[in-house]
């Protein structure tokens, strides 16, 4: 299987450029036209550690296509999916715009108490959002773990990434032609199939040793359900112990498991140990075949792995005996093209809450795989238990996927990072059309709201009255001077 181009921090700094450009690929014999980071499929993967600064020269390379329907198919940003840092700029702020041929440098820092784990970077362009990254321009960001924090197993287990996307040649075809693309997005006519790639490949084969462990990261870089459901990955006839979630780990370590139900923008990191030599396994999701594992001729053995539970920082503290602050429990149903009934703008807010609030969110997905920015949350009530889905566990992508009863009950304690922090549904489309709003995180406040509101637009009052006076005094003043500039050349000139 072929593994993505790496670039790791160096002296707690990970300076880079990422660029937004169209590629032409071959995918089973099929010549396309897709939405590319640095031009490769998936792009570079990105590793950084906790404390480290991420610097990310951001240049938008598509073509501008001024005449497009909606106007904004050529412009793009991008979102740190998993990152636990502020939400505006110069770091994770998704309401930025950047046009075509435009750049903007990203600049920021994870705290160093991060939660090491998987994640990754999309364009977020509210508008263009399913078309980018559905057709595909995603890359892993891997935040490190710290040397010797591991259970020996899992720190020398081989390490397998697998970015999964989805490339539904008709339907990405018809996002195309609705939102005006004509230059970037081509597939074949006709009925070509929805492909879904690992690594850019279709049904790639991963190596293993039987009987080893393998570290495997997955990505499901989606932007849609599969069917209608999750990324349901498996491995028939391994073993898996589920070990992380959305690029956290999990409290009970290791944790059996058949099936990773992941959510478009989810991920799951499993250890996966396959048994027998010379034997190929298959990788799924649902009914459909995505990949294959291939075992080598020596088998060996190895110990089985041993319970661990790793160290949560501040924003994952345990909070499933712990109240909500008052008033901070709100109901959030997410809907086609709205949250609560309220298509997304930027000049409303869903809720109100304040940094140091025990925030809860009772959540109708509704099949909407629901995600939000940098602070995650904890499944608190509402589930029935499965092996992939623990009361107290962490996501920041979750869809109930007929394994809960709606709406589940979710918690997270805003800790340090204030401001207007995104949710949305994962499947892009819908975001595009509305199905996206944000919450503001007050620094100073003490009070929690549920109600959409409008902006405060008492400052843009008080800016449009001043800048309106000032207009009127330079008008007085350049009326006045020209007056006096014109009376004495009438006066010097009159005799004559
Ligand atoms: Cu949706």
């Amino acid at each position: 299987m072929r593994v993505p181009s790496s670039v790791s921090s160096s002296g707690g700094l990970l300076d880079v450029v990422l660029t937004l450009e169209a590629a032409s690929v071959v995918i089973d014999s099929m010549d396309l036209g897709i939405f590319t980071l640095n031009g490769t499929l998936p792009g570079p993967t990105l590793r950084i550690k906790p404390g480290d600064r991420l610097r990310i020269r951001f240049q938008n390379l598509l073509p501008a296509q001024p005449n497009a329907r909606f106007g904004y198919v050529d412009e793009s940003n991008l979102h740190f999916h998993g990152l636990h840092v502020p939400g505006d700029l110069p770091s994770d702020d998704t309401k930025l715009v950047v046009g075509p041929g435009g750049e903007f440098q990203y600049e920021t820092v994870l705290p160093e108490y991060h939660m090491p784990g998987t994640n990754w970077i999309h364009p977020h362009r509210h508008g263009s959002s399913a078309l980018q990254v559905g057709g595909a321009a995603a890359l892993a960001l891997i935040v490190d773990d710290a040397p010797g924090s591991l259970p020996e197993e899992v720190a020398n287990a081989e390490e397998v990434l697998l970015v999964v996307q989805d490339l539904a040649l008709q339907e990405l075809s018809r996002i195309a032609q609705q939102s005006g693309d004509s230059l970037v997005w081509s597939a074949p006519a006709g009925n070509p199939p929805d492909l879904l790639l690992i690594n850019g490949e279709h049904m790639p084969e991963i190596a293993a040793t039987p009987g080893r462990w393998q570290r495997w990261r997955v990505i499901f870089a989606g932007w849609r359900n599969v069917g209608r459901s999750a990324l349901n990955f498996a491995v028939d006839g391994c073993t898996m112990q589920l070990l992380a979630k959305d690029g956290m780990y999990i409290s009970d370590f290791p944790r059996s498991i058949q099936l990773a139900p992941i959510p478009a923008g989810g991920r799951a990191d499993v250890m996966v140990k396959c048994p027998s030599p010379s034997s190929r396994y298959r990788v799924t999701s649902g009914e459909t075949l995505i990949g294959f594992v291939d075992t080598s001729a020596v088998p060996v053995s190895s110990s089985e792995l041993s319970s661990w539970s790793p160290v949560l920082p501040d924003y994952m503290q345990d909070l499933q005996t712990t109240p909500a602050s008052e008033g901070c429990s709100c109901e959030t149903e997410v809907e086609e093209a709205s949250i609560n009934g309220v298509p997304f703008s930027e000049d409303t807010v869903l809720h109100e809450t304040f940094l140091g609030a025990v925030v809860e969110r009772k959540i109708d997905t509704g099949g909407h795989p629901y995600h939000q920015h940098f602070y995650p949350f904890q499944l608190v009530d509402g589930f029935r238990s499965e092996d992939f889905f623990h009361l107290g566990d962490w996501h920041d992508t979750f869809m109930s996927d007929g394994l809960t009863r709606e709406p589940v009950t979710v918690r997270y304690k805003t800790t340090f990072i204030a401001g207007e922090m995104m949710l949305h549904c994962h499947r892009l489309d819908h975001e595009d059309r509305g199905s996206m709003a944000f919450e503001t995180i007050s620094p100073t406040g003490s009070a929690c709201s549920c109600s959409a509101r409008a902006l405060d637009t008492g400052n843009i009052v008080i800016i449009a009255v001043a800048v309106s006076a000032a207009v009127c005094v330079v008008i007085a003043v350049f009326g006045f001077c020209f007056w006096r500039r014109r009376s004495p050349r009438r006066a010097d000139v009159g005799p004559e």
